[in-house]
């Protein structure tokens, strides 16, 4: 990952990183360095609560000497970032049933065309769900990424109600005894109540067909939103707890602290970041790669 730090988040790096470490480099271990650290941090869309946090945590140490250098202020800040990032539970990666949901234009559609191919990759037999039925485009836009897959698709009707789509298709992965099952469904927005609904609904048709199996319900979250998209995934964890977060389009952004604000605020761990638009432009989100690649250049 860190890698992919350097060559796909170029403009991460070109921004965040580099600010990172000129300041860290010649600098003063001083209040004016504190100062200048806290607005890099904010500009990386960590946010002013968390940015607050981060840059107390490293006064104290300094006051109480047990940070006297700034090798030593870099190494806490790279453990406090880290700490931010571990999830309660480790996540699981690869479910064998996946519920994709995300307000429009998030990456949902092209993160399921991803997942399908890493657990094709993985040798098993997968199912997509069109549950988007509100425009024709959605399905064809899956249908195409199924057919260069070479991936099962399950549609329905244009209109027809998602949640009798969706019952049709988990019928059919019992019943063709897929391995894995992957559900888009159309943008929503968070505000909408009656299509916050939906996926309530939705999700208990799925839990009908597979009633001892676990539901991984995953939110895409477009990186370039920055700090407007904690509400939005607020909003969406409310109607239907969330498993995981996707975070998409992290190659368009040159803003990469939306990451700890997102799990920090949350408690929910960023499962995949996405990259770019091609099928294997995915990578799982390593915190202690990610800090690394941040923080050193
Ligand atoms: N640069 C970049 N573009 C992406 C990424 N993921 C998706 N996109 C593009 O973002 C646009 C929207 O992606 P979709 O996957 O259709 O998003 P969606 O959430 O399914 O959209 P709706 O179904 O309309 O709600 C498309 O043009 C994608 O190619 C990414 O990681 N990086
Ligand atoms: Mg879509």
């Amino acid at each position: 990952m860190l890698n992919f730090i350097k060559n796909k988040f170029k403009k991460i790096y070109a921004t965040v990183t580099n600010q990172i470490s000129s300041l860290f480099s010649g600098n003063k271990l001083d209040d004016e360095f504190l100062k200048e650290l806290s607005a890099v941090l904010i500009k990386a869309d960590v946010g002013s609560a968390l940015t607050d946090q981060i840059i107390k945590n490293l006064a104290n140490g300094m006051h109480t000497a047990s940070i006297t250098t700034l090798e030593q202020a870099r190494a806490a800040l790279e453990q406090n970032l880290i700490q931010l990032l571990q999830p309660t539970a480790i996540p699981e990666a690869s479910p064998r049933i996946m519920l994709m949901v995300g307000i429009n234009g998030s990456g949902k559609t092209t993160f399921v065309a991803k997942y399908a191919n890493l657990m094709k990759q993985n040798g098993k037999r997968v199912l997509i769900i069109a549950g988007d039925t509100f425009r024709a485009a959605a399905t064809e836009q899956l249908a195409s990424w199924a057919s260069s897959l070479d991936v099962a698709l399950h549609v329905g009707k244009e209109g027809q109600d998602p949640s009798a789509v969706i019952y049709d298709g988990c019928k059919k992965c019992l019943d063709e005894k897929f391995d894995a099952l992957i559900i888009d469904t159309a943008g929503r927005l968070q505000t909408k109540t009656n299509l916050m609904h939906e996926l309530e609904k939705i999700k208990r048709t799925i839990s009908k067909h597979f009633p001892q199996e676990k539901i991984a319900t995953w939110l895409s979250i477009d990186a370039m939103l920055g700090q407007n998209s904690l509400t939005q995934a607020d909003l969406f964890h409310q109607a239907i707890p969330l498993e995981g977060i996707v975070l998409t389009k992290l190659d368009g952004t040159g803003k990469g602290g939306i990451v700890f604000a997102i799990t920090h605020k949350l408690k929910i761990p960023i499962i995949y970041v996405t990259y770019g638009e091609r099928i294997d432009d995915i990578a799982r989100f390593d915190a202690e790669k990610y800090v690394h690649g941040l923080l050193h250049d």
